[in-house]
C-alpha cells in the first residue's frame, strides 16, 4: 500500500492533471504516492496514469504527462475535464526555473483549466541549496497569476516522500470546494 490507500474505487473521481518540465520529479513522486517506493523512473514519452484514493469518498485519476519540450506542445490536450493541477518544480534547477515558471503561466491560459485550483511543488528540497517553497512562489509570481483559483505552494521531496501527503490532501480539499462551486456534483456531496 501506498503513502494515500488506493482500496476504494467507489467514491467519486477528480481528474488532476500533473505537469512539470522533464526531470521535475513528476513520476518519482506519482509512484512513491501510489506504491511508497522509490523506483527508478525513466524519462516520461506520453503519460502514465494512477488512481489514488487520499479520502474515502475521492479518488484522484493522476494525469502524468511528460515534460520534455516536444511534449509540453501536447499538455493542452490534457486539459479538458481537469479539476485539479499539480505543477511540479525541480527547486535545484535555477537554469530552467524561468522556461518552468512561462510554461506555468502558458497552461494556466488553457481554457479548460480556468479557475481550477492549483499546488506547486517546489521539489527536491533534499538537495542543499535548493530554492525554497518562498522562493518559487516570488520568482513564478503565483499570487498574481493564481488570482483567479485556489493554490498552495508546497515544498517536497519526491524521494522520501516529505510534504506530498500534505499536498495532495490540500489539493483534495481545493478540489472538492471547486467540484461543490461547479454544482456537478451537488447530489454527491449531499449523500456524503
Ligand atoms: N534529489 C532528488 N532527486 C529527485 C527528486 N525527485 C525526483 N528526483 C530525481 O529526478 C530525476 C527525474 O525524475 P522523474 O520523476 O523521472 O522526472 P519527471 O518529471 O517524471 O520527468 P519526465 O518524465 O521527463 O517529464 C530522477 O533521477 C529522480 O530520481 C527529489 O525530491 N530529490
Ligand atoms: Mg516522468
Amino acid at each position: 500500500m501506498g503513502l494515500l490507500s488506493s482500496k476504494n474505487f467507489k467514491s467519486k473521481q477528480a481528474q488532476i492533471l500533473l505537469l512539470g518540465l522533464d526531470s521535475a520529479g513528476k513520476s518519482t513522486l506519482l509512484y512513491k504516492l501510489k506504491l511508497a517506493k522509490d523506483i527508478v523512473t525513466i524519462p516520461t514519452i506520453g503519460f502514465n496514469v494512477e488512481m489514488i484514493e487520499l479520502e474515502k469518498n475521492l479518488s484522484l485519476t493522476i494525469w502524468d504527462v511528460g515534460g520534455q519540450e516536444k511534449m509540453r506542445t501536447l499538455w493542452g490536450c490534457y486539459c479538458e475535464g481537469t479539476d485539479g493541477l499539480v505543477y511540479v518544480v525541480d527547486s535545484t534547477d535555477k537554469q530552467r526555473l524561468e522556461d518552468s515558471r512561462r510554461e506555468f503561466e502558458h497552461i494556466l491560459k488553457n481554457e479548460h483549466i480556468k479557475n481550477v485550483p492549483v499546488v506547486l511543488l517546489a521539489n527536491k528540497q533534499d538537495v542543499p541549496g535548493a530554492l525554497t517553497a518562498e522562493d518559487i512562489t516570488r520568482m513564478f509570481k503565483v499570487q498574481k497569476l493564481c488570482s483567479d483559483r485556489a493554490w498552495h505552494v508546497q515544498p517536497c521531496c519526491a524521494i522520501t516522500g516529505d510534504g506530498l501527503t500534505e499536498a495532495f490532501r490540500r489539493l483534495t480539499g481545493f478540489v472538492k470546494s471547486h467540484m461543490k462551486s461547479r454544482g456537478d456534483t451537488l447530489a454527491f456531496f449531499k449523500q456524503n
